[in-house]
Formats: C-alpha cells, sequence, structure tokens
C-alpha cells in the first residue's frame, strides 16, 4: 500500500533548530523558529507557569477524561482577555490542541457549512496557513498583504480582495504580530477591514497566536475586537503557546461568534463533533496551567507582567537593529517576533555558511532570537555579504 507515497520535505522551519544546532561556532545566532528567548537566549518556562504547574501537582486528584470540547472554564477565562467585553451568549469556543488545532478545527467548520468555500488568505503568511486550509478541503484566494521590497502593507490589495468577495466566502487575517513580516493593520485598516467584511458578508476567521508579544495584550487585540464589535458572524484560532510559553504543551481555543444563542448552540456541536473525529479530546496540561494562572489574581499579574517585559525586550532589539543599520528602521514599525528581510536565498545562505546567521529561507528573522548586544554583529554579517 505505501509503496505509493512520495517522499515529504520536512517542515523548513524546524529543520532550522536542527541546523543550528550543529553549528560549532560559538558566535552563531538562531533567528530561525519563532519562539521567544530572554536575555540568557533561553526559552524560559515562566514563573507564573512554574507556579501553577506546582499547584497543580500538589491539587490534581484525577486525570481521568474531559470531553471533547476541553475544559469550558479555561476557555471562559481566555474570553476577556481576547475579546475584552463578552459578548454574551452569541459567543462560543472549545479547547483545542495549539493554534493549530484550532485553525483546523475552524477550517473543517467552514467545509462542514460550505464545502470548498474560498478562503481569502494574504502573501506572505505562516506556511502551514495554506496546507491547513487546503487539507480541509477549502479554496484559496491569495492576495498581496504585504510588501517584501517596500517593507509596506498592501491594504489596497486586501480591500479590493474583499471587494470581490461575498457571503460563503473567508476571509484570514492575522490578528497581531503577522508572521513573517510584522506588518499589522493599524487602527483605520481595521476599520476599512470590518466595514468591508460586513458589507459584502464576509466571515472572518482570525488567527491570533501571539496577544501581548507585540504593543500589549489589550492594544494586541484591539483589531479583533473592533471586527467583533458589530459583527454577524467570525472565528478566532487561538493560541496559548506563546503568550505563557507552553509551545510543547499544545494550548489552544477555537473562537465562533455565531448569528444568535441558538446558532452558537449549534456551532459548538458541531465544533464538538470534528474534536470527536480529529483528536478525540484535547490535551489538558497545558489549559490546566492557563486555567490556574487565570483563577489566582498573583499569577494573573505575575504573568502579564512578564509577558509585558517579553515584549519590551523585542522592541529593544528591534530598537538596537534600526539603530545599528539605518536601512534597518523599517523594523520599528512592525510587531512581535517576526520581520522579513528583503533578501536574496544565495544571501541568506552565505549569512549561513559564512557567519552562522541563522534564519529562514524566506528572509523572516526572529527578532527574539537576538540579544541587543547582538544587532552590531548581525548587522556587519548582513553589510558582509552584500544585503540590499
Ligand atoms: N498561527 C501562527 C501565525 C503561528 O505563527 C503559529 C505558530 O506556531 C500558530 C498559528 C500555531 O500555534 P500553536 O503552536 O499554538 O499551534
Ligand atoms: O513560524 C514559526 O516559526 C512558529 C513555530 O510547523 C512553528 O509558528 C513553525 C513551524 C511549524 C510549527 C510551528
Amino acid at each position: 500500500m505505501f509503496e505509493s507515497l512520495a517522499d515529504q520535505p520536512p517542515d523548513a522551519l524546524l529543520a532550522l533548530i536542527g541546523l543550528h544546532r550543529a553549528d560549532p561556532r560559538p558566535t552563531k545566532l538562531d533567528l530561525g523558529v519563532g519562539v521567544y528567548r530572554d536575555e540568557t537566549g533561553v526559552t524560559p518556562i515562566m514563573a507564573a507557569v512554574r507556579e501553577a504547574e506546582r499547584i497543580l501537582l500538589d491539587t490534581r486528584t484525577t486525570k481521568s477524561y474531559l470531553g471533547p470540547e476541553g475544559d469550558p472554564v479555561f476557555v471562559d477565562l481566555l474570553k476577556p482577555i481576547v475579546f475584552g467585553v463578552d459578548p454574551g451568549p452569541r459567543l462560543l469556543g472549545v479547547q483545542t490542541p495549539g493554534g493549530t488545532g484550532a485553525l483546523r478545527l475552524g477550517a473543517e467548520l467552514i467545509a462542514a457549512a460550505r464545502p470548498g468555500a474560498r478562503v481569502l488568505i494574504g502573501t506572505p503568511t505562516w506556511p502551514n496557513h495554506a496546507p491547513i486550509f487546503t487539507a480541509a478541503g477549502l479554496t484559496l484566494v491569495p492576495h498581496r498583504f504585504f510588501d517584501v521590497a517596500g517593507q509596506r502593507l498592501d491594504i489596497d490589495a486586501l480591500a479590493a480582495a474583499l471587494e470581490s468577495a461575498g457571503p460563503g466566502d473567508v476571509v484570514l487575517l492575522h490578528g497581531c504580530c503577522h508572521n513573517p513580516t510584522g506588518g499589522d493593520l493599524d487602527r483605520a485598516a481595521w476599520a476599512r477591514v470590518a466595514a468591508l467584511v460586513r458589507a459584502r458578508g464576509i466571515l472572518p476567521f482570525v488567527d491570533l497566536a501571539y496577544q501581548g508579544l507585540g504593543e500589549g495584550l489589550d492594544e494586541d487585540a484591539a483589531g479583533v475586537r473592533a471586527l467583533f464589535a458589530d459583527l454577524g458572524e467570525g472565528l478566532v484560532a487561538y493560541s496559548c503557546d506563546k503568550n505563557f510559553g507552553l509551545y510543547r504543551d499544545r494550548v489552544g481555543a477555537l473562537f465562533g461568534l455565531a448569528a444568535t444563542p441558538a446558532a452558537a448552540e449549534v456551532m459548538r456541536s458541531n465544533m464538538i463533533a470534528l474534536a470527536r473525529v480529529n483528536w478525540s479530546m484535547p490535551p489538558d496540561h497545558g489549559a490546566a496551567i492557563v486555567r490556574t494562572v487565570l483563577e489566582s489574581a498573583t499569577l494573573t499579574s505575575l504573568w502579564r507582567d512578564e509577558l509585558l517585559r517579553m515584549g519590551t525586550r523585542v522592541r529593544a532589539v528591534r530598537a538596537a537593529l534600526a539603530a545599528a543599520d539605518p536601512r534597518l528602521a523599517f523594523l520599528t514599525t512592525q510587531h512581535g517576533m517576526f520581520s522579513t528581510l528583503p533578501i536574496d536565498p544565495a544571501r541568506i545562505a552565505a549569512l549561513r555558511a559564512d557567519h552562522g546567521v541563522y534564519m529562514a529561507g524566506s528572509g523572516r528573522i526572529n527578532v527574539a532570537g537576538l540579544q541587543v548586544g547582538d544587532a552590531p554583529a548581525f548587522v556587519a554579517a548582513l553589510a558582509a555579504v552584500g544585503w540590499s
């Protein structure tokens, strides 16, 4: 049977981890896979998370099954963080294995409602977006979201894509900290998108994987809140894996806004049915940590403080890079851990081979992989390969 299978390429982003690890040069720099690193170069277990794990170890009495919807308390505690004011019974959510599980579940929900539905998708985007939506049987309709050479959002292309779409179509939007460009919609652009989505009857599907790692928890959710404030239907794929540092524990949620409370219950039952045939039930441990943090005022403020420091460090590295080379000034206008440099594959290869500088083949850099003090060496390596 399996002789018919063709070999599949490895995930290029995850492959960078191994390449960097195998490089013996002590001066090597890892700007590859998108995980936060602190001022010592470590992806830390956050203090609030460690404390929550201690509490769970002491108080957990069972690991019996929870159910396909996961922990509803975890989902309810996230609602005010994501949406600010709770939109009430039209908003529902289920726990998922990471933001990826939420994206896949949302895609399958859309496919169940409207087989083959068109999904407007801005380019460039996270490399897993297209395969996830395609695997669910949806039809991708790409438009240019960001001009890498000019380091500018192409809002007009997004608006044109929305104007060409209508009821039954979906638009995928990054909630904040755009991966891979750091190019976020500003308040005016979100308002324009919200108006078009409403006028055309398009379903917005927001991927919110980095809340708090840009400008702050509330600032990073301002777009999704503005969009959902006066909306009939929408979906949000949420990840706690970055803002709680829980990557391997796979913590996420899929939120849905339905037209009526009754429709919300139907939507929830469909999400649960789809979860059952995919992963049966989501893993509990990471979500239990988030729940334990958010149930405690002390742990919540500890978590918020540490997240604030993480965002501040990322912005400091962006500022240091811009100060070291004025051609990188655009980095300070972008948000979150990622930006994409206008740099060709030959130079990316030379950075790796000659300077031990590891970045994605697309030119994406994970700013959080650098220390403020690394800025001169990074800029010198860019200059040495004759960047732009
Ligand atoms: N969406 C984007 C844009 C991401 O960068 C990631 C990163 O992994 C995800 C979703 C998925 O996150 P998770 O690790 O929670 O599945
Ligand atoms: O874009 C990134 O680097 C992160 C981590 O298959 C990641 O989102 C990368 C690839 C992948 C899963 C997560």
